[in-house]
C-alpha cells in the first residue's frame, strides 16, 4: 500500500451523560428556584392507577387553609387529573408530554416560569403514569415519592428496584383493599427493605385517609 494512512476519527457520545447531564443542571436551577422561594416541592410518580392523583387530593384536603399549594400535573393528553385536584380549590398547571412516558426538569422550568411561586408554600407534582421512566429523571424537588398499590399485584418492587432504590419515600396506597385480594402488605414492605433498608414507607388508603396524617407528618405539615 502506498501514500498515507487513512485518518480515522472515533467520537465517542455518551448519550445518557449528555441527557442526564442536561436534566440535571435544568434541575439543579429549578432547585434554586424553588429554594428561593421557600417551597416544598414533592415529585410523586408510580404507575397508571396506583392513586397518585387520590393522595394529592387527600393531602390537599388536609392542608387546606395552612399551606398555599399549587399542583403540576403531568399527563400524555389529558387535563383530567388538575381537574379533579382543581376542583378542591387549588390551583394547578398543566402539562401535557404528548408522547413523553415522564416529566423533565426543562419541562417543569417553561411550565412554571409566568407562574407566581411566591404565592406558594408547597408545590405537588404528579409525575406521568408509570414505574420506569420518571425515576431517571431528577425535576428539583425536595423528595420523590414512589406510590406503589396493592392493586398492582405483588411484585412491583421486585420488578422495579431502581426506581425504589431513587426514591425518598414509598407509600402503599389502597391498603382498604389489601384484605379483599389477600395481598400481603408486610411482604411488599420487606421487598422494599431487600432494597433499601432505611426507605420510609408508609401504608396509606388515599380513599378512606388511613395513613394521610401520618404520612404528612413525615412530610414536616
Ligand atoms: N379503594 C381505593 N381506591 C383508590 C385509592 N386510591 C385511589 N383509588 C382509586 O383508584 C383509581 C385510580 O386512582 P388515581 O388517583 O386516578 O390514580 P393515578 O395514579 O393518579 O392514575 P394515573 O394518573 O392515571 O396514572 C381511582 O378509581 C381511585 O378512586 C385507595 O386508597 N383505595
Ligand atoms: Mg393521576
Amino acid at each position: 500500500m502506498t501514500g498515507s494512512p487513512k485518518k480515522h476519527k472515533t467520537v465517542g457520545i455518551d448519550i445518557r451523560k449528555d441527557l442526564f447531564g442536561a436534566n440535571e443542571d435544568a434541575a439543579a436551577l429549578n432547585k434554586k428556584k424553588f429554594r428561593e422561594h421557600g417551597l416544598v416541592v414533592l415529585d410523586i410518580m408510580g404507575s397508571v392507577g396506583t392513586g397518585k392523583t387520590q393522595l394529592i387530593e387527600a393531602l390537599c384536603d388536609r392542608l387546606r387553609g395552612r399551606r398555599q399549594i399549587l399542583m403540576v400535573a403531568g399527563d400524555l393528553a389529558t387535563t383530567i387529573d388538575a381537574d379533579r385536584v382543581g376542583s378542591h380549590e387549588i390551583d394547578t398547571v398543566q402539562i401535557n408530554t404528548g408522547t413523553a412516558c415522564h416529566l423533565d426538569a426543562r419541562m417543569i422550568r417553561v411550565a412554571l416560569d409566568d407562574v407566581d411561586l411566591s404565592k406558594y408554600d408547597v408545590v405537588f407534582i404528579e409525575n406521568v403514569g408509570n414505574l420506569i421512566c420518571p425515576a431517571g429523571y431528577s425535576l428539583g424537588a425536595d423528595k420523590k415519592i414512589v406510590v406503589v398499590s396493592v392493586t398492582e399485584g405483588p411484585y412491583m418492587v421486585r420488578k422495579h428496584p431502581l426506581t425504589i432504590k431513587r426514591a425518598d419515600m414509598v407509600v402503599i396506597n389502597k391498603i382498604d383493599l389489601a384484605d379483599i385480594l389477600e395481598f400481603d402488605v408486610d411482604a411488599l414492605v420487606r421487598d422494599i427493605r431487600e432494597v433499601d433498608a432505611d426507605l420510609p414507607v408508609f401504608r396509606v388508603s388515599s380513599k378512606t385517609g388511613d395513613g394521610v396524617d401520618n404520612l404528612l407528618k413525615a412530610l414536616g405539615f
